[in-house]
């Protein structure tokens, strides 16, 4: 435990307003780990899988209404509403804090309030940000042990300072209509209620490590970003990486993991893994941008994940992981979700725990008849992904050669171009546009303008955070290029155009050759184009 008096007080405050029978300090430990998994499957909060098919796996329902992030009930609780913006919700903190108060009231009675000190990146590093988070639910915490770096080391790490992030979640009655996800900037504080869904709750990764660090980040002169990192090793030995933003369910995971095609393997190009979902991003001594993964699992998509989008995902999560929301085969005692292979179930569960006939699955209303929902997770360690680069570990990140912007766009937006510099690759960032996905809670397919990918997680004014970019740009003294790549145009029958999944690297492959200098390109309105030759199109069939 601690000595350190502001976690004290603090720990006692919210256990004077929430009631828990007792607090629990999670230190880290498989011992405590493994007493908490035992007690989530007494409750049935969670199902213990088989355990020879999948070591370590476990199955989660969320409450039926609570299966995604929920933008609407999302808030930036900065002191004037122009610090937040006019794309984010806002509410004046202190009248936020009262109204959650008086949901929070008792709201941990006859539960336990888990503390939770973790670290976002490398315990002890420069780049590494702590924060504790007190929450209600083992599942919570079952998912923080994975997603984070968790345990009394990192108690050691903030020592006596009141530098880390203060983290309240409660489940309390998991009434949407008083749902809220709030920020306040200024206080290093999040107040999550009424949720069990990741995303709502899980409050490093996008509660700390975008909406609060991306507001540190500006302060600090860093960013954080909605972004994979990936590299790619040539066979000289060199290993080259980029970030790429797109918003979520939009292939992040996959391009993080991809295989590349059998043209590259053949030459000894291999890829590797370092983030799936968010980059920190701090220019190094040499004047390059370096980015750092903060987060240590994967909380990713399950929905189409199979042997031929994603085998390193599928590989990741047949261990050690916290399935949520899929399909629970009752044969075996494993799971399924659409797009895993042709072979649903007969004998099966649906996400919402009914009895499931696949028989009647229907495209056009999946949330009522698939058997996984479409935004149904697994959560995964990072070090169990097969391609996870050896840089993962390194405090100092990796250098990043270019940038990547990128939407669901079924028109407009063509495969790829570059703009002309870091401020025209700014504009680029700020005009992405996607078809929405059922990661949050809304309409499916509509496009929506999705600046930077980050339009549901700056924690501040979008215009500030555009300022901040251009203002990065004039600081660092080698910028990476920067992109924007559509996979998802289709033809007039609604096909995809390109293959996509491993065959990416073909693009990447385009633009690591542009950031060298090694390929020409054609100069258009929208920026640079690739001269049709320059795409390595070797082994791909159907394309011209
Ligand atoms: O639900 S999360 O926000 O954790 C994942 C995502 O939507 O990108
Ligand atoms: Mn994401």
């Amino acid at each position: 435990m601690t000595n350190n008096k502001y976690i004290l007080d603090w720990v006692k405050e919210m256990a004077d307003m929430t009631c828990p029978d007792k607090i629990v300090w999670i230190d880290g430990s498989e011992e405590q780990a493994e007493k908490l998994r035992a007690e989530a499957c007494s409750t049935g909060e969670m199902i213990k899988l088989n355990q020879e098919l999948l070591p370590g796996c476990y199955l989660h329902r969320t409450a039926i209404n609570d299966v995604a992030r929920v933008e609407g009930r999302t808030f930036i609780c900065t002191p004037t509403k122009e610090e937040a913006g006019n794309i984010n919700n806002w509410i004046e903190p202190s009248e936020c804090y009262e109204r959650l108060k008086k949901i929070y009231r008792g709201s941990m009675k006859g539960r336990t309030m888990y503390v939770i000190p973790y670290s976002m990146g490398i315990v002890g590093s420069d780049f590494a940000k702590y924060g504790i988070e007190l929450t209600d639910s083992i599942y919570v915490v079952l998912n923080m042990l994975i997603m984070t770096r968790v345990g009394n080391d990192v108690l050691d790490a903030i020592g006596d300072s009141d530098n880390y992030i203060k983290g309240l979640h409660s489940k309390a009655q998991l009434d949407e209509n008083n749902r809220y996800i709030c920020h306040f900037p200024q206080d290093n504080t999040i107040w999550s209620v009424n949720s069990g869904y990741g995303g709502n709750v899980l409050l490093g990764k996008k509660c700390f490590a975008l909406r609060i660090a991306s507001y540190l980040g500006r302060k600090e002169n860093w960013m954080a970003e909605h972004m994979l990192i990936l590299g790619v090793e040539f066979p000289n030995g060199e290993t080259k990486y980029v970030c790429a933003a797109f918003p979520s369910a939009c292939g992040k995971t996959n391009l993080a993991m991809l295989i590349p095609p059998e043209v590259y393997r053949k030459k000894g190009i291999k890829t590797w893994t370092v983030g799936d979902d968010i980059a920190w991003l701090r220019i190094g001594k040499d004047g390059r941008l370096w980015a750092m993964n903060p987060e240590n699992g994967f909380f990713g998509v399950a929905p189409g994940t199979n042997e031929k989008s994603n085998p390193n995902a599928l590989h990741t999560c047949m261990k050690d992981t916290i399935f949520t929301n899929v399909c629970h085969n009752l044969d075996n005692n494993t799971v399924w979700w659409e797009g895993l292979d042709n072979n649903p179930p007969k004998n099966a569960l649906n996400w919402k725990g009914e009895k499931w006939d696949y028989t009647k699955y229907d495209k056009a209303d999946k949330i009522n008849t698939s058997g996984a929902h479409p935004n149904s997770r697994f959560t995964a360690k990072a070090v169990n992904c097969p391609c996870l680069s050896k840089e993962f570990n390194n405090p100092a990140g990796v250098p990043v050669s270019a940038i990547i912007f990128g939407g669901r766009r079924a028109k407009t937006a063509p495969l790829v171009y570059q703009s002309t510099s870091w401020q025209n690759g700014t504009f680029v960032g700020s005009i992405m546009a996607s078809e929405t996905t059922a990661a949050a809670s809304g309409a499916i397919g509509v496009v929506r303008r999705d600046p930077m990918a980050m339009r549901p997680f700056v924690g501040y004014n979008m215009g500030d955070y555009w300022q901040h970019w251009l203002d990065m740009g004039k600081i660092i003294p080698h910028a990476p290029k920067i992109f924007h790549v559509n996979w998802f145009r289709t033809d007039d029958n609604g096909n995809f155009i390109w293959p996509g999944f491993g065959d990416n690297l073909r693009v990447v492959d385009w633009i690591l050759a542009r950031c060298e200098g090694k390929v020409d390109a054609d100069l258009t309105a929208i920026g640079y184009v690739p001269k049709p030759e320059d795409i390595n199109i070797e082994g791909l069939d159907g394309i011209t």
